[in-house]
């Protein structure tokens, strides 16, 4: 008979730039000043998009947004560690992390705009946003899996929420990856709700890092907030991948704005838990980090605002013309390799009635 410890776990925490924009020197990545403020200009690119899309919203020109406001340290870190030749995984809040691997506004819009087109896989390895929760773990793992079996040097990043750790897919993803060697790093962005659920309400356990212990794969937590740390650790986490170890990075950080444009985050949180995230915005922080460092000054600020403002008006315009050159038969043509007969009965009447 014995009653000993047979497993042990530890789940460690990384900041590197905190609220105020002090660094730990000993822990900055090597980036170049360039790079640095590349990772500036995607987060406030991010940010306007985001606040431009609810606009529209409003003026009834997309459809559902769901806005990243306060992730982008989360995603614009994350996806600058991918290289080009990796996958990206999406649910449907990713538009940082779109724009950092080069895919233009218009585009997100126009999948905002209920365009499929945008779904397209062109000139990048990037899957289109996956709405149902967690399903996207499974797409990764897989992505992962195949990159194992091929001794590929790529790997694949998956995004997802709080609320997802709650869905099925996203155990099961981590558990196949672990099994299989898959080169999948799993990245949780805990922004603390789920539409309106907290995050207390949403497991018991201490962390959603510590979710990665029972896949037998490693687990972390990082400022979500902190670029340099969210930058560093998905980085580490990639290469430990590539080689057949996958892990599963919990960003901490907080959805500032609601959850879609049909959302009132007023009805089920308080003003004070915002005001409270808002001292922790991942732009101002990384702000102050690159003025300290003299790599960023307000002259520069503005000629980056105002380069973004000429962009929209751009990106706006080019989505209006795709838009014009969209054929609404192509929605029914992407579902099934076959089309059921149900769907081209549909689609008979849908061309008597243009
Ligand atoms: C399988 C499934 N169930 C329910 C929904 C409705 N739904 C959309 S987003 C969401 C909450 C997701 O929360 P989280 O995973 O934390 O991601 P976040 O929205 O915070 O980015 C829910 C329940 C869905 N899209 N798919």
């Amino acid at each position: 008979m014995s009653n000993q410890s047979v497993a042990s776990f530890d789940i460690t925490y990384l900041q590197i730039l905190d609220e105020d924009g002090n660094v730990d020197e000993s822990l900055e990545p090597d980036l170049s000043d360039d790079e640095l403020l590349e990772l500036y200009t995607l987060m406030k690119r991010a940010r306007r998009l985001d606040e431009k899309a609810i606009a529209l919203q409003r003026r009834g020109e997309i459809g559902t947004y769901a806005p990243a406001i306060g992730q982008e340290a989360a995603q614009v870190g994350s996806a600058y560690a991918l290289r080009d030749e990796d996958w990206m995984v999406t649910s449907f809040r990713e538009q940082p992390a779109y724009l950092t691997r080069g895919t233009p506004m218009h585009k997100l819009l126009l999948y905002a705009a209920g365009m499929e087109e945008s779904g397209k896989i062109e000139d990048s390895n990037d899957l289109p946003p996956s709405i149902p929760v967690g399903s996207q773990a499974l797409h990764a793992a897989g992505i992962g899996w195949a990159q194992a079996i091929k001794n590929d040097a790529g790997a694949s990043l998956v995004y997802f929420g709080d609320g997802a750790t709650s869905q099925g897919d996203t155990y099961e993803a981590m558990n196949f990856a672990g099994v299989f060697d898959a080169h999948t790093v799993f990245l949780c962005q805990n922004n603390q709700y789920a539409i309106s659920v907290p995050r207390n309400h949403q497991t018991r356990a201490e962390t959603l890092a510590q979710k990665a212990v029972a896949a037998g794969i490693d687990g972390m937590q990082v400022d979500g907030n902190d670029i340099l740390a969210v930058y560093t650790a998905t980085k580490e986490a990639l290469e430990d991948a590539r080689n057949g170890d996958p892990h599963l990075i919990e960003a901490l950080t907080y959805r500032m704005s609601m959850h879609t444009t049909s959302d009132d985050p007023k009805v089920y949180r308080d003003e004070a838990e915002e005001a409270e995230w808002k001292e922790k915005d991942p732009i101002d922080r990384f702000e102050t980090y690159l003025k300290d460092k003299d790599i960023l000054d307000d002259e520069t600020i503005t000629e980056i605002e105002n380069d973004i403002e000429d962009e929209l008006v751009e990106q706006i315009q080019l989505l209006k013309e795709k838009e014009e050159d969209v054929d609404p038969e192509t929605m029914f043509e992407h579902t099934y390799a076959e089309m059921p007969q149900e769907l081209r009965d549909q689609l008979e009447r849908f061309r008597e009635d243009r």
